[in-house]
C-alpha cells in the first residue's frame, strides 16, 4: 500500500454548531472520504462511539460541550480514545491550541484556512492513525494461526473480568492442549505441525469465534477462549462442538497414544468475577482441569 492509498477514503466526522462550516469542509473532504456530521459536543460522541470515525475535525466554540471537553471524554473512553482529532476553529491564540494539544488533539487549524492545506493535514492524520491500528493489530495477533495472542488475551480477559463483575454474570475459559503434538512434529515434521496448529485454531475459531468470546493462543500448541457471560453449561457446548469440530478435521496422528487423529484435551473452569479480584485463579483452574484431562487419557474435557 502507498502513502496515498493510505491516506484515502476515511471516515471522517466534522463536529461544528454552524451548519455553514460543516457544509464547506464537508464540500473540501468528501470526494475522499465517507463525511459523517454532529451539530454538538454530545451528538459528536454518539456518533463517534457508534460510527468509529477515522478521524474528528471539531470546532472549539459551541453550546453545550465544548470542543474541549469533547476531546477529553474522547480520551477517556476505551472504545474511543484512539480517534485522531483535530481542532478547526476561529480561535487563533497559541494558548488555545495548546490548550486542544493537551487535551489530546492532534492538529490545530485556525480559520479562515486554505481547503488545500485542511486535505493534505487530513491524509497525514489519517496514514498516521492507520499506521498505528496495524501496527496495534500485528502486536495483538499470533503471526502463526492470526488468532489473538497471549498479550492480546491477558487484555481481554483484564476488560471482561470488570464488565462481568460490574453486570454480575458468569464467565468461562476453556484451556485446549493438542494431545502429543511433540510426536506429531516427530512424526510429520516441523512444517506439518505448524499446518495443524493453522487447522486446529481455525476450526476452534469456527466454535467460539464471534466477539465477545475470544480465541487465543496461549503458549507453543496450547490455545485459550474467553466466554464472557457463559456459565457453565454454554461453556461445555463449546468444548463438545471443539471435540466435534477436531475429529471432523480428520487430521492423522499415527504417533498419539489416542490417536490416529489428532484431538486436544481441555479444561472447562467458570467464576463469578469480582472487582477485588482478578482472572488468574479461573485461568489456574482451567489449567489444573486441563492436566486433569491428560491424566484419565487426553481427547477430552474435565470441568
Ligand atoms: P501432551 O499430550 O501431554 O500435551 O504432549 P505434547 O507432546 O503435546 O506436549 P509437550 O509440551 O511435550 O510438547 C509440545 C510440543 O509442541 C513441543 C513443541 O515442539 C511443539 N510446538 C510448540 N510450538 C510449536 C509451533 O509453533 N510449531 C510446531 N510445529 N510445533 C510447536
Ligand atoms: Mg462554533
Ligand atoms: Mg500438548
Ligand atoms: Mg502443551
Amino acid at each position: 500500500m502507498s502513502w496515498s492509498d493510505l491516506a484515502m477514503n476515511g471516515r471522517i466526522l466534522i463536529v461544528d454548531d454552524a451548519m455553514e462550516n460543516i457544509q464547506i469542509l464537508h464540500h473540501a473532504l468528501q470526494d475522499e472520504h465517507d463525511v459523517l456530521f454532529a451539530l454538538s459536543g454530545e451528538k459528536a460522541l454518539q456518533i463517534a462511539h457508534n460510527q468509529q470515525p477515522d478521524l474528528i475535525l471539531l470546532d472549539a466554540v459551541m453550546p453545550g460541550m465544548d470542543g474541549y471537553e469533547v476531546c477529553a471524554a474522547l480520551r477517556a473512553s476505551a472504545a474511543v480514545r484512539d480517534i485522531p482529532v483535530i481542532f478547526v476553529t476561529a480561535l487563533t491564540h497559541p494558548e488555545d491550541e495548546t490548550r486542544a494539544l493537551e487535551a489530546g488533539a492532534v492538529d490545530f487549524i485556525s480559520k479562515p484556512f486554505n481547503v488545500a492545506v485542511v486535505r493534505a493535514r487530513v491524509r497525514t492524520q489519517l496514514t498516521v492513525k492507520r499506521q498505528a491500528d496495524a501496527m496495534r493489530e500485528l502486536t495483538l495477533t499470533d503471526a502463526l494461526t492470526g488468532v489473538a495472542n497471549r498479550r492480546s488475551f491477558n487484555e481481554a480477559i483484564d476488560n471482561e473480568w470488570r464488565r462481568c463483575a460490574r453486570s454480575g454474570v458468569e464467565m468461562a475459559v476453556v484451556m485446549i492442549d493438542i494431545d502429543h503434538f511433540k510426536h506429531y512434529n516427530d512424526a510429520y515434521g516441523h512444517q506439518a505441525g505448524d499446518l495443524c496448529l493453522q487447522q486446529v485454531s481455525a476450526a476452534m475459531k469456527r466454535c467460539a469465534g464471534r466477539p465477545p468470546d475470544l480465541l487465543a493462543r496461549y503458549g507453543g500448541e496450547e490455545f485459550i477462549i474467553l466466554l464472557p457471560q457463559v456459565g457453565a453449561d454454554g461453556a461445555e457446548v463449546v468444548a463438545k462442538r471443539i471435540l466435534d469440530e477436531i475429529r471432523l478435521l480428520q487430521i492423522p496422528h499415527k504417533a498419539s497414544s489416542v490417536g490416529p487423529l489428532v484431538t486436544v484435551s481441555m479444561g472447562v473452569a467458570t467464576a463469578l468475577p469480582d472487582e477485588n479480584a482478578d482472572p488468574s485463579a479461573l485461568i489456574r483452574t482451567a489449567d489444573a482441569l486441563l492436566y486433569r484431562a491428560k491424566e484419565t487419557g487426553r481427547n477430552r474435557y474435565c470441568m
